[in-house]
């Protein structure tokens, strides 16, 4: 069985361990965010792409689901001695080393995809694991503050202001000109089933739709889609912030609405939602809080059973 699933940071990561749980011989390839991507002190960042390939390879930082557990910081420390900003970022030593295998690779002219690759060849994650794009396509956001109304990177909106200054608009950097990675249009067409994890529905899983050519391709799939609200409120992230940010409610109704029956099939709500209900989409209410990996692969499991 192929199974196809778009995935962004800390959430999506933590249900592809109970996706790759539920279904240990199926292929899974997934189609990641970089959107959040950053270029830092010269070193392309891919942090959706690395906390999949870390959470899935082992060596993830399990309690801020990013960055590699037991990091060090001496070359932030230096950096900050030397009044180098931003120093708002936290990039840990081991995590710098996955930046320079990338950078270096991207300056000999391979594509993102190809250093992906490269680099899970190491971390053998168990999946697939595809950039959306291996063109420049970045989440900015616009804010209005003192210095008046300006577009300000996705991760300084995020880490440096934690999502406290509301954001007008939240806009793709190149989504128009940026096309498929190679072998995302072709998996998407192989696969069995798809299914949508409990990532960020705006800055994840919206950035991910809105590549030309790769909502088309899921449209004429079965898609499956988790639910990342339960009871009105995100489980982890700001996802509200992102939803109040695009005029969404924060809701698994609105979230759902934004999908689109077009693009979902099948959608997983929490009990405290079962009165989620959509024309030509098949809900299902159950338990959604990916509390450990068993309860986590439960949830992937009762995804698959809906696609089929
Ligand atoms: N998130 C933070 O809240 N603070 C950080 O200092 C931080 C550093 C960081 C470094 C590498 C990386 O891959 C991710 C990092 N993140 C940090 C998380 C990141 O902002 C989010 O994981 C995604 O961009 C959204 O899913």
């Amino acid at each position: 069985m192929h199974i196809v699933s778009l995935a962004g940071g800390i959430g999506g990561a933590r249900f592809l361990r109970g996706l790759r749980a539920a279904v240990p011989d199926a292929e899974i390839t997934v189609i990641g965010n970089t959107g959040d991507d950053i270029t830092l002190f010269g070193l392309r960042v891919c942090p959706d792409l690395d906390t999949v390939m870390y959470t899935l390879g082992g060596g993830i930082n399990e309690e801020q689901g990013w960055g590699r557990a037991d990091e060090h910081h001496l070359i932030k420390t230096e950096l900050a001695a030397y009044g180098v900003e931003p120093q708002w970022f936290g990039l840990g030593d081991k995590d710098i080393a996955t930046h320079i295998v990338r950078t270096q690779m991207l300056n000999a002219g391979y594509p993102l995809s190809a250093i992906t690759e490269a680099l899970c060849a190491r971390w053998q994650p168990g999946v697939r694991l595809i950039p959306m794009t291996d063109d420049r396509a970045e989440t900015h956001v616009v804010i209005q503050d003192e210095q008046g109304r300006r577009a300000i990177h996705f991760q300084e909106w995020w880490v440096r202001l934690r999502a406290s200054v509301p954001a007008e608009e939240i806009i793709l950097v190149g989504a128009d000109d940026a096309k498929p990675a190679p072998g995302v249009v072709e998996a998407i067409g192989e696969a069995d089933m798809v299914i949508l994890p409990p990532s960020n529905p705006v800055v994840s899983i919206g950035t991910i739709l809105q590549i030309p050519g790769i909502r088309e391709a899921l449209e004429e799939k079965t898609v499956v889609g988790v639910s990342p609200i339960i009871g009105g409120a995100p489980v982890r992230g700001m996802a509200d912030a992102c939803l109040s940010a695009i005029g969404v409610e924060t809701s698994a109704q609105a979230v759902l609405e934004l999908y689109g029956s077009r693009l979902v099939d099948g959608w997983l709500v929490a009990e405290e939602d079962k009165g989620v209900t959509l024309e030509g989409v098949r809900v299902v209410a159950r338990p959604l809080l990916m509390s450990d990996l068993e309860a986590t692969t439960e949830i992937a499991r009762a995804a698959l059973e809906l696609a089929r």
